[in-house]
């Protein structure tokens, strides 16, 4: 057990789990209409450190009015890009300034390692909000000539246009990048937001939220309200006076999300779930993809959209690969997220714990056999998995066609290329595939037939803000990061004038 125990919190923490339970509404913390709050756990332990406010109607209609304010009135759009461009930059070296602070409250509040959260989310989150303020001086429009005149008789041109206020609901598993995400496209294009993240993990976001008016941001740009999906969020998705919706977390209720949006056809974003295939070759060195293959599925505990959580090895090597990638599972021996040593972290609340090990029951039962993990380590709260690989899988199971969101995978073995294709693509989510290979051919013929957002030859997961990501199929509708996902917060507008 001792592993797993429990370390002492920095006193930079303490002081923000003993703030009062507050919304962020108009540059000023303020109450929420009720009192009703949610409790937040420190997955680690399975204990209560603090509360968040659980928003009210009232609450919700308090920032959306704060934002629709700030927009119409044009404190923000009307901003010289460059101005607005210099507060994200000040805002991303606040977070850097902050960078220890951060990575230690998502550890608490996560459960991820606090080494991780301070090598990947936090310098994420950083580097997302620097790349996204450079658009905000260097969006346009164009000029157009029309097609059915003669020359010089019109001018016309194409503006682009913030869309107005946007709502942004984000998930659990990378909070703080989540919201940085969200939010740095819509301040690049002029637009003013109401954040919400999820019950499970808001301490980031509300820690963002003090670097705001620091920044330099004037008052409704940047709105920040905790509280639960079914009221808050749904509030926030149905609300007339809400633009444009950007939603990461679950297919099923980015459908809900979907269909909500739809009364008032507001413009929407959806980043969904995933169930992404790792097709590893018969030419590849083992000693590399085994470890890469395990990362892709193990980093986050598993809890990434676009997780490698189908692993299809040729038959050639299969016995090899999964040898390898079970060895690899001790580097990724759950421990408690400040523990220095770890590199995986329990999941996120009770409620994954009970699902993830659901699904492995499910996959036993189906006749799936465990090379490595399959169980839960002993421990005294906390909601740890171990890293999980299972064999003698079929389509058809629930472990194979369904997102799992836990350290699990599942591993097949196929014998050509087109089969393989056939297989990765038998799926209703098309977030990420990975291939690992040294034939360079067979890279990209599989790089093209794979229907998914995002391919990774000899990598998983890597993203950079330049290249545009989402989902094919039920993964998602639209694009983030890159230009693309900066055009998602903008309207054009044709201007033709008779000369
Ligand atoms: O997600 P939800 P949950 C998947 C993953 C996981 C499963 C369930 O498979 O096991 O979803 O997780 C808000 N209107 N992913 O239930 O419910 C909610 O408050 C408006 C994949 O925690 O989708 C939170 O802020 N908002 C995913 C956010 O939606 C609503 C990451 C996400 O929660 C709402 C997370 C509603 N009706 C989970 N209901 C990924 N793609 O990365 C909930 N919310």
């Amino acid at each position: 057990l001792p592993r797993l125990s429990q370390h002492a919190y920095s006193d930079a923490a303490k002081r923000a789990l003993s703030r009062r339970p507050a919304l962020f509404i108009n540059n000023e913390w303020v109450s929420s209409s009720h009192d009703k709050t949610v409790p937040v756990m420190d997955p680690s332990s399975g204990r209560e450190v603090t509360r968040i406010v659980d928003a009210s109607d009232a609450d919700v209609d308090r920032a959306v009015a704060a934002a629709r304010t700030a927009f119409d009135d044009g404190r923000w759009s009307n901003l010289p890009p460059l101005a607005r461009e210099g507060m994200m930059h000040r805002l991303a070296d606040l977070i850097a300034a902050h960078a220890e602070e951060f990575a230690e409250l998502e550890a608490i509040d996560n459960g991820k390692p606090k080494g991780m959260a301070a090598a990947v989310d936090v310098p994420g989150a950083v580097g997302m909000m620097h790349y996204m303020a450079g658009w905000a001086s260097k969006l346009g429009g164009e000029m157009i000539e029309p097609s059915s005149v003669p020359r010089g008789m019109f001018h016309s041109y194409v503006r682009r246009e913030p869309v107005g206020v946007a709502a942004q609901i984000v998930p659990w598993n990378f909070p703080l990048l989540m919201a940085v995400l969200k939010i740095s496209p819509a301040l690049a294009a002029g637009c003013t937001l109401v954040l919400k993240p999820a019950e499970q993990t808001s301490l980031t976001a509300l820690r963002l939220a003090d670097l705001v008016a620091e920044a330099g941001f004037p008052a409704g740009v940047i709105n920040v309200i905790t509280g639960l999906g079914e009221t808050a969020g749904d509030r926030l998705v149905k609300h007339p006076d809400v633009d444009k919706v950007a939603f990461t977390g679950s297919t099923e209720v980015g459908k809900i999300i979907n269909r909500n949006a739809t009364d008032t056809l507001k413009r929407v974003t959806l980043e969904l779930g995933g169930k992404s295939p790792v097709v590893v070759l018969p030419d590849v060195d083992v000693e590399a993809a085994a470890p890469g293959a395990a990362g892709a599925i193990f980093f986050n505990s598993g809890q990434v959209c676009i997780a490698g959580s189908r692993l299809y090895a040729h038959r050639s090597i299969f016995d090899k690969l999964i040898e390898g990638v079970a060895g690899a599972a001790s580097f990724w021996a759950p421990r408690a997220s400040l523990d220095p040593e770890g590199h995986m972290g329990p999941l996120v609340s009770a409620e994954q714990f009970d699902r993830v090990m659901g699904y492995i029951e499910a996959g036993k039962r189906d006749g799936a056999s465990v090379a490595v993990g399959g169980d839960a380590p002993a421990s005294e709260g906390g909601y740890y998995v171990n890293p999980t690989v299972l064999v003698d899988v079929k389509p058809g199971m629930s472990v194979v066609e369904e997102e799992i969101f836990g350290p699990v995978v599942v591993a097949q073995r196929f014998d050509d290329l087109d089969e393989v294709a056939r297989e990765a693509n038998n799926s209703c989510y098309g977030l990420g595939a990975g291939i690992w290979t040294r034939d360079v051919g067979a890279m990209h013929k599989l790089a093209a037939k794979i229907k998914a957002g995002t391919v990774w030859g000899n990598c998983h997961a890597v993203i950079d803000p330049a290249l545009p990501f989402g989902g094919f199929k039920q993964s998602g509708l639209g694009r983030e990061q890159a230009r693309q996902g900066v055009e998602m917060y903008t309207e054009l507008k044709s201007v033709i004038i008779q000369l």
